[in-house]
């Protein structure tokens, strides 16, 4: 089939290079299982098109940080802000695998549809923090509002880049419920991998409507065609209607906007609903405007000036500022409708006041709207302990958390007093990346320096006289006579990994107390392993061994199903007779004596030799597991005695051994931070 400059025509927003109307575009599509070259024809649009426009200031984050950037198409575009009718609007997802291109492909809608002029352009431009540019990796959600016009209508797109690691799922399931549709990217290269059927998962829950995209047909490897085959086999969507494209070249990005247009419906408006009713998706905290809550209007309209109550919190406020988001950038507006996207600022201090999942509504509107049904809450997965290295930080720390926990919402934390470490902090995370990433914003975003504790699951311990207690630190567990029994997580693994290495992941699986459940092999040499696994299992380096024996092919994902009891066991660590509590550990007895030999011996390697010998003793309870010496550093005494009588000698050796046994006696250890820490990272 090809498209002619009739059926097809898109018109190019300013900016936009582009080959002149009629030229033949490389844009692959599966239509009916054979894949065919189209022509597109874009309208040409006015002499103007090719020269930039720097016209238009854009407000930039907070105040003082103001550039001028190019005007763009969704400034230009006839839909205004607050006028724009619902049957003109698309809200969608991207959704995918980890680094299957999704936020590549959203920097190719920006630019072709005139969002973001080509000079202002960089890579994956909506991942703004510093720490997802370094990791190359999406953390948070990010909006984006495009406009476009097609078949000489024009329309308003609202983009939403999620992340594609297991552990910001939830980021995910809140994007979706501001959505009609989602584009599952696909890379053509890998085929369908864990967290695309999760994410898939996912949106079929929401009710959304998908739209199949396979990505990186740049590749020599790419098999789109196979690819295709898979996502019908294995996640069951309908794929004739699946779209090739490569978001680094922008190779069949046209087509895919055409389809958002086609296939994502226009949001619904309930009879009835005229009140008030927005969905607040996202939130986070600027230093100059206080909370700013990011919406979807899901009934009614809302205008600057107006008073709002949140629903859950019941706090009042008068609407300071509402806008859009273009690009990472705020841009304010007078006024937003039912279907819309956008921020809200409201001069709203206290974080608490503002939760993700709350309903706004108009104030005085409480007794006759009701609320949104919000989010299911997220549930911590893995714990650990966060203390600040300086005690005065304390108060930073604890103002920090409650910021980032607004932009966080997964994130769950509770002071707590140790007697090692001082006044600090309990946290629970969705997964071990996710910790990494909040103790990495906390000491980037707020200056902290933080010590980080082992992390831990939350285990259920049974006690003898009946009562039940939930414990997420090794140090919490209650003396041993009094516990019935102690039950731990266990999660559903699921493993994509090529046959060739299948007998090493499942190896994998087995030694981590996995077990065996389901192979179903799918297309083309890979397979579908499914394991119960323990969650402690699953936090300790499971996805790095995962990679390296598949050398980097396989994918997971997992989530947790039950609550089991286990012989499970305090392991303590002990350092000339001192306990180190942050090193203790809840261990299953038979995997007890590999991790005391494991955690020894890098506190061996790891701990600096001293004037006295360093003792480390890995315990349960009195029973002394594995035991290590680091001996101490030997002062040559006898160095000044130049002859002379041997009783003088003796004198003196006799006098260090006396000092020694005293130091050893009454001596600390000076144990490093990073000795600490290498075990809570390699255990
Ligand atoms: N060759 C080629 N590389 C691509 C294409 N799309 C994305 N990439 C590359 O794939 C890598 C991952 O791209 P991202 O856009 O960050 O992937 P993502 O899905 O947003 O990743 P997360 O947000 O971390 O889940 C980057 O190095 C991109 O340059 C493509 O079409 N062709
Ligand atoms: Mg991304």
């Amino acid at each position: 089939m090809i498209l002619s400059s009739a059926s097809s025509n898109v018109r190019w927003p300013v900016g936009t290079q582009l080959e002149p109307p009629g030229t033949q575009l490389k844009v692959f599509r599966h239509s009916g299982g054979v894949a065919s070259q189209h022509q597109l024809s874009p309208v040409p649009v006015k002499a103007t098109r090719a020269l930039p426009l720097l016209v238009g200031l854009v407000s930039l984050g907070g105040i003082g940080k103001r550039r001028t950037l190019r005007r763009s198409a969704v400034a230009r575009s006839a839909l205004k802000p607050g006028s724009s009718p619902v049957s003109q609007i698309r809200n969608f997802s991207i959704i995918a695998h980890i680094d299957h291109g999704k936020s590549t492909l959203a920097d190719r809608l920006l630019e072709m549809t005139g969002t973001v002029a080509k000079e202002d352009m960089k890579s994956q431009l909506l991942d703004s923090m510093d720490i997802e540019r370094e990791r190359g990796i999406t953390i948070k959600l990010n909006t984006a509002r495009m406009a476009v016009n097609e078949g000489g209508q024009d329309y308003v797109l609202n983009l939403i880049d999620t992340p594609g690691h297991v552990d910001f799922t939830y980021e995910v399931s809140r994007s979706l419920a501001a959505c009609e549709g989602a584009l599952l990217v696909v890379d053509a290269t890998q085929g369908v991998q864990a967290q695309t059927i999760a994410n898939v998962t996912l949106a079929m829950e929401a009710d959304l409507e998908i739209v199949p995209v396979l990505n990186k047909v740049d590749l020599p490897s790419a098999d789109p065609e196979r690819v295709c085959q898979e996502i019908e086999e294995v996640v069951g969507i309908d794929c004739s209607n699946a779209l090739f494209c490569s978001a680094k070249t922008g190779q069949g990005v046209p087509e895919i906007i055409k389809s958002i247009i086609e296939y994502v419906p226009a949001p619904k408006i309930e009879e009835g609903h005229e009140r008030m009713r927005l969905l607040v998706f996202d939130s986070f905290y600027d230093n100059y405007r206080g909370v700013i809550a990011m919406f979807r209007v899901v009934d009614g309209s809302i205008k600057k000036g107006q008073k709002i109550r949140f629903k859950a919190s019941g706090k009042e406020f008068i609407v300071e500022e509402i806008g859009i988001m273009v690009a990472s950038t705020r841009k304010p507006v007078e006024k937003l409708s039912v279907g819309e996207v956008g921020y809200v600022c409201a001069n709203i201090k206290s974080v608490g006041d503002a939760r993700v999942g709350d309903t706004i509504i108009e104030a005085g509107s409480e007794k006759e709207v009701e609320a949104l049904p919000g989010y299911t809450e997220a549930t911590p997965m893995v714990f650990c302990g966060l203390f600040p290295a300086e005690s005065g930080d304390y108060d930073n720390m604890k103002t920090a958390f409650e910021r980032l926990s607004l932009n966080d919402a997964a994130l769950f934390f509770e002071p707590e007093n140790s007697v090692a470490l001082g006044l600090g902090f309990r946290c629970g995370f969705l997964g071990v990346l996710h910790m990494e990433v909040v103790k990495d914003r906390l000491e980037r975003e707020y200056d902290l320096d933080l010590i980080v504790t082992a992390p831990s699951v939350e285990y259920q311990i049974q006690m003898k006289d009946g009562t039940e207690q939930t414990i997420q630190f090794a140090n919490m567990l209650p003396q041993p006579h009094h516990v019935a029994e102690i039950r731990e997580p266990y999660c559903l693994l699921e493993m994509i990994v090529p046959e060739a290495h299948m007998g090493a992941c499942m190896e994998l699986a087995t030694q981590r107390r996995g077990i065996y459940r389901t192979t179903n092999f799918l297309t083309q040499g890979r397979t579908l392993l499914e394991y119960e696994v323990p969650m402690a299992e699953m936090i300790r380096d499971f996805f790095a061994e995962l990679k390296s024996r598949s050398r980097g092919y396989a994918s997971m994902d997992y989530r947790i199903i039950d609550y089991r009891t286990n012989d499970l066991v305090k392991l303590e660590v002990d350092i000339n007779k001192t306990t180190a509590n942050p090193l203790a550990q809840i261990v299953h007895r038979s995997r007890a004596l590999e991790f005391a030999k494991k955690i020894t011996a890098i506190l061996q390697e790891e701990i600096p030799a001293q004037q006295i010998n360093v003792i480390i003793q890995a315990r349960i309870g009195t029973h002394i597991v594995s035991s290590r010496t680091i001996k101490a550093v030997r002062k040559d005494v006898l160095a000044k005695c130049y002859g002379g009588d041997i009783s003088r000698k003796k004198k003196l050796l006799q006098k260090q051994a006396a000092g020694k046994k005293k130091m050893q006696a009454i001596g600390k250890v000076n144990v490093p931070s990073e000795a600490i820490l290498a075990v809570i990272k390699q255990t």
